[in-house]
Order: C-alpha cells, then sequence, then structure tokens
C-alpha cells in the first residue's frame, strides 16, 4: 500500500474519532469501555481475509454486536471452535462483554473477521476498525480503533499449527 493511502486512511479514522467521540460523550457511559492490544497479522499472498483480535473490558455489562473497516469490503465476529479435530469458524451476531471483565477475544475463542480486502496487509501498517457495542439500554455505541499489522510469522499463545489452518481456511 502507498503511503499516500495510508495517510488517507489515518486522516479518515481521525475524523470519525472525533465524530464518535461526541457520540460517546452522548451517551453517558461509552468512555467505561476500554478497547487495547488490536493486532492483525501480515497476510500472505493471495489472502484476502484477515483475523483481528483485540481485548475489550467494559465496566458495565455490555455487548460487542459488530465490526467494520475501511479496508476491508466485509467485517464479522467470528467464533472458532474445534470439531473432530478440526478448526471450524462461523459467524456469530454477538459476544458478550460481562461487567468489569477483560475479555480478549481469542482467548475467548472469537476473532474478528475481516472480509474482501482491499489491499494486502504489509507489516507495520495499521488498520482501523470500528466497533459496534450495545452498552445496557443505551443502544449502540460506535468505537474506533487501530489495529497494528505484526508480521506474518507473529504468533500468539495459539500454537503455529492453529493459526496456519486458520489463515488456510480463510483462503479456500
Ligand atoms: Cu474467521
Amino acid at each position: 500500500m502507498s503511503n499516500l493511502n495510508r495517510f488517507g486512511w489515518l486522516a479518515a479514522a481521525l475524523l470519525v474519532s472525533f465524530a464518535s467521540y461526541a457520540a460517546g460523550n452522548a451517551a453517558s457511559n461509552a468512555g467505561d469501555i476500554e478497547i487495547s492490544g488490536a493486532w492483525s497479522r501480515a497476510t500472505a499472498p493471495g489472502q484476502d481475509a484477515a483475523s483481528v483480535d483485540l481485548t475489550i473490558t467494559s465496566k458495565r455489562a455490555a455487548t460487542l454486536v459488530g465490526v467494520s473497516s475501511p479496508a476491508a469490503k466485509t467485517a464479522e465476529l467470528h467464533s472458532m471452535t474445534t470439531e473432530d479435530g478440526m478448526m471450524r469458524m462461523r459467524e456469530v451476531k454477538s459476544i458478550e462483554l460481562p461487567a468489569g471483565k477483560r475479555v480478549n477475544l481469542s482467548e475467548s475463542g472469537y476473532h474478528l473477521m475481516l472480509n474482501g480486502l482491499k489491499a494486502p496487509l504489509k507489516e507495520g501498517e495499521t488498520v482501523p476498525l470500528t466497533l459496534s457495542i450495545r452498552v445496557g439500554k443505551q443502544g449502540v455505541v460506535k468505537f474506533e480503533t487501530m489495529a497494528e499489522v505484526r508480521s506474518l510469522t507473529e504468533t500468539n499463545d495459539a500454537s503455529h499449527e492453529d493459526e496456519h489452518m486458520h489463515m488456510h481456511m480463510h483462503m479456500h
């Protein structure tokens, strides 16, 4: 991706951040939600989908109900389970965020899925994400965060083999 594109994204993300900051203030307790550590792995040649992991802590019970990114045609909430020794992932409508509990998506068996990437993800870039979170009866509030793109060989605590299968499934 060219630098121009990257700066374009950043500028767009900043504008959206201001907009959602204002929206966040309107919903009085939006500041009670903390989103951190978003990251994705650089894509392999031909790979046009990527999974994103991040951590959300909400002071009050909340529900993650959606995600979008200007970097992808569509984005979904996914669960990943092992069935008969095969890693399977499927779209889920929501992910619960219990009050005061630090929820790391991948540790909980979830991830965000970016489908139809508009450009390959390269190490060192950042990918803007908009999370839709329902907080109590206040309705859905949008939160901005940036996912850091790490090297293709980056692993988290999941085994490398699992990650490989994960990636492989998305390429088919
Ligand atoms: Cu997935």
